[in-house]
């Protein structure tokens, strides 16, 4: 089989140590995955001895090749030769690409494990017929690899590597399976460029069943994931929004959608108060064991990260993976993300652990979920802007273009983006600045809007932006309100009377967006 026309789409690397093979057979496992769908194999074993080594090779290329299957060698040239296998994968610490394609020809597979943009260009200008990138995620199989780039660092090298027009063949590897396969295809990959497929060890070589393993990742990575099916981007005018808006209001109140909170313990009554007034049936529950049951219902999910544990997260990552098997939104709230290093360790480990449809945070709260270094912030406030308007509006829309979501950066103005299409909202009032959680409460309202706005996200989270905003300045506005005790209970009628007009057909609160597209 000649390079280019190998399937790289569900590549098995073999692992022989008793925590990964147990006392199973390693050529019967590796039947069973060929069998359930593994496309290419990698012999990996970093302790038998040459002479061995050429007879496991052997052994697994009768497996391999009457299933058309290519068979490589990791690092070991002499045993491709020896073992007559289809080529070979070579680290960045084993004898040099060039070199490897001497000795074995141009018919031979050669693949280079590559943990950086750097390493990457090398290979692939070097003539390398696929990469393996990683590690996508942490994983115990292997602890030492150098660098865990995650699906955003593996879409800056695609991009690069298609700005170069490397036409090199990619694998992502590295603490992959079933539950985030589809989703490692579908944020890593850039405009230009994605995956040709996932290389797994444990996912496969440790399953119970490697058949059905194989089998079911066979298939996922054919379809997108569950919360990539409905993107509709159409462009939105200010009038537009003002007509749709008080009707996606309307329609949450006629479904009174689920709305799942995972909140700070500081706001949690003012939270389930918010979303009953936008219309919500809110649930407030941390436990993650819940989160499976609650997604079946059809509503959101809101992971608000103030008040932060370790165990917090352990059931933070619990709901979003049940979220996520059904499609149903999940909304990210960072709060105090730039605050604290547990605070960027949990902003880490929650995007590596799942999807979120959208991220909603302060100038510093985004900046950190893009990961730009050196952010500080003061407690869980705002702060002062560090960013030019210009500077605010290419975050937004650069972030939400790598993660695929809808993110929104708050503030005096609001910008929110789908990496497409971005708006600025400077509707608001100061008073919402002087009471604790309208931050995390907008969280809520928007997750509400969009369990049912599912089909524009954007246009969700906008209409969510603009209820809570126009709310507030209706409030400050009355006679009753005198400061933010009183600002507090004038701010959920309100939310409240919104909703009632909606209902009514009466859409002529939303005149007061002040909406800009940017
Ligand atoms: N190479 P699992 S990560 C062999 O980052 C290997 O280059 C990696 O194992 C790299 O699928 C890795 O069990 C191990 O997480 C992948």
């Amino acid at each position: 089989m000649a390079p280019k026309d190998v399937d790289y789409s569900l590549y098995l690397v073999t692992d022989n140590t008793p925590a990964i093979l147990g006392d199973r057979d390693l050529v019967s496992v590796v039947q069973a995955a060929v069998q359930g769908g593994a496309t290419i194999v990698q012999l990996r074993d970093k302790t038998s001895d040459t002479g061995d080594l050429v007879r496991i090779a052997k052994e697994l290329h009768q497996v391999t090749k009457p299933a058309g299957v290519p068979l490589l060698i990791n690092d070991r040239v002499d045993v491709a030769l020896a073992s007559g296998v289809e080529g070979v994968h070579i680290g960045q610490d084993d004898l040099d690409y060039k070199t490897t394609r001497k000795i074995l020809g141009p018919e031979a597979i050669i693949g280079v494990t590559a943990n950086s943009l750097e390493e990457a260009l090398i290979a692939a200008r070097d003539g390398a017929d696929y990469l393996g990138l990683g590690a996508v995620f942490a994983t115990p199989t292997k602890e030492n690899t150098k660098s865990i780039p995650g699906t955003a660092g593996i879409q800056h090298i695609l991009t690069r590597l298609a700005e170069e027009k490397l036409d090199v063949k990619t694998v992502g590897i590295g603490g992959i399976n079933a539950k985030n396969a589809q989703r490692v295809l579908y944020q890593s990959a850039s405009a230009t460029k994605k995956l040709d497929g996932i290389a797994v060890v444990s996912a496969i070589m440790a399953a119970e069943n490697p058949e059905e393993a194989a089998e079911d990742l066979e298939m996922l990575i054919k379809i997108p994931p569950p919360f990539a099916k409905s993107i509709a981007k159409s462009a939105l005018t200010l009038s537009d929004i003002q007509t749709k808006v008080p009707a996606i209001i309307a329609k949450v109140a006629a479904k009174k959608p689920l709305c799942h909170n995972m909140t700070n313990l500081v706001v949690q009554n003012f939270a389930a108060n918010v979303a009953l007034a936008v219309g919500c049936s809110p649930i407030m529950s941390n436990n993650g064991l819940e989160a499976a049951d609650l997604a079946a219902l059809g509503g959101s999910l809101v992971i608000n990260m103030g008040t932060t544990t370790t165990d917090m997260r352990a059931n933070h990552l619990t709901a979003l993976a049940a979220y996520n098997a059904v499609g149903g939104p999940a909304i990210f709230d960072p709060v105090g993300a730039g605050a604290t290093q547990e605070r960027r360790n949990g902003v880490k480990a929650l995007m590596a652990g799942g999807y979120f449809d959208i991220i909603k945070g302060n100038e510093n709260e985004i900046r950190t979920v893009s990961g730009a270094a050196g952010v500080k912030q003061h407690g869980v406030d705002s702060g002062t802007s560090q960013l030019s308007r210009e500077e605010r509006i290419a975050l937004v829309k650069t972030t939400a273009q790598r993660e695929k979501n809808v993110i929104l950066m708050t503030g005096a103005t609001d910008f929110i983006s789908d990496g497409e299409r971005t708006f600025a909202v400077s509707n608001g009032h100061e008073l919402l600045g002087e009471i604790t959680g309208s931050g995390c409460t907008l969280g809520t309202t928007i997750a509400g809007i969009v369990a049912v706005e599912r089909k524009d996200k954007l246009l969700g989270a906008l209409a969510g932006v603009l209820m809570y905003e126009i709310a507030a300045e209706r409030a400050a506005k009355r006679g009753d309100v005198k400061g933010p005790g009183t600002f507090v209970p004038a701010f959920i009628d309100e939310l409240y009377n919104i909703r009632q007009e909606s209902v009514a057909g009466d859409g002529s609160w939303a005149q007061a967006a002040k909406v800009e597209i940017v």
